[in-house]
């Protein structure tokens, strides 16, 4: 039934469109050809103008529609510098493509055809040419230049005493180590993952023997923290909006970047004015089926709650269960092994 009623207003359709064509060829006879194709400009240049209001409006109301939904204030000192090189470009391209798009809707009505007017030839102007070459120029090279500043500023190594964190990615999710209380990060060997230990530690380096890999990342409210960022199988991408930190994870070559937490997790939701608020490091490369489920917990703490959590954290090697074959199961597999269906093959590290 929906089937004949969707063909019968097809069918209805085509023959109003003949009727209008067949008509409007009538009307040309009468009035003759100049005076209809007149007409038909002048309907088409309204139409433009139309398009542009419903245009400018369409814009408009995404804007304000999709405003709740954009990130929050930046969570991090550097991010504020990327939101304002965002901000400057999107102003600067903002205004250039307003007007340019006002005027070109308005001269296509303006100057549309009309047998008393005449096109007007005008080859070149040196000096109009030279204007619209060197403004956007300047203005280009101003936004590249401080793009480049802040990008300097934002890629230089990180201080001294920043926290560390590994961070590595696998299918289908993150896995944090923390130095633990020596400071270090022991080696690792691909080789050696298994699904007990899922980073191929080095057993026999004492570095290892107090690394912690706990099921959700906590960073201390203004302290430095430097993230390796690792890919167990095949390129991942860490990123953490709320952070405006993004990099890819890239199988056999550590990739780094620093930043400095701004807000805590329960000042966040006080800004964010969402109660339910919490950070999230996420994937933002499609890795494979489950990607969209690459995400991990992240929480920003006051140096005293971070000691306190860090401190119940079991060191990883003491949940690895020994080699004898009556081993006991794993008490502590950190966060949820994925139920996917694992790369059997490990590229690197
Ligand atoms: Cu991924």
């Amino acid at each position: 039934m929906t089937t004949l009623l969707i063909a019968g207003i097809v069918i209805l359709l085509i023959s109003i469109v003949f009727q209008i064509a067949k008509t409007s060829e009538m009307v040309t006879v009468l009035k003759g050809a100049d005076q209809a194709r007149q007409d038909t400009n002048n309907v088409i240049g309204m139409i433009f103008l139309g398009f542009m209001v419903l245009f400018f409006i369409g814009i408009t109301w995404s804007v304000i529609h999709f405003m709740p939904h954009f990130l929050p204030e930046s969570a991090s000192v550097h991010g504020v510098w990327i939101d304002n090189i965002f901000n400057m470009t999107l102003v600067v391209t903002g205004i250039v493509f307003v007007l340019t798009q006002i005027t070109l809707f308005i001269f296509v009505y303006k100057y549309r055809e009309n047998k008393n007017r005449k096109a007007f030839f005008y080859p070149e102007n040196h000096k109009l040419e030279l204007i619209w070459t060197i403004i956007p120029a300047i203005f280009m090279a101003g936004l590249v230049v401080t793009g480049l500043f802040y990008w300097l500023k934002i890629t230089k190594d990180a201080p001294a005493d920043a926290m560390v964190i590994e961070v590595t990615g696998k299918q289908f999710n993150w896995i944090a180590r923390y130095p633990g209380k020596d400071g270090k990060l022991g080696k690792r060997d691909f080789t050696a993952i298994t699904d007990n230990n899922i980073l191929g530690m080095d057993l026999n380096d004492k570095a290892n023997s107090d690394d912690i890999i706990p099921t959700e990342l906590h960073f201390v409210v203004g302290k430095a923290t430097k993230i390796i960022v690792r890919s167990r199988d095949v390129m991942h991408n860490f990123d953490l909006p709320h952070f405006r930190v993004k990099i890819d994870a890239v199988p056999g070559i550590p990739t780094t970047f620093w930043f400095t937490p701004k807000y805590t997790t329960e000042e966040m939701r006080k800004i964010t004015n969402n109660p339910k608020f919490n950070y999230e490091l996420a994937c933002a490369q499609i890795c494979g089926q489950s990607h969209y489920a690459m995400k991990m917990a992240v929480k920003v703490e006051t140096q005293a709650d971070f000691d306190k959590w860090i401190s119940e954290q079991k060191p990883y090697v003491e949940t690895i269960a020994p080699a004898a074959p009556t081993a006991a199961p794993v008490a502590a597999e950190p966060a949820a092994e994925e139920k996917k269906p694992e790369v059997k093959k490990t590229a690197a590290l």
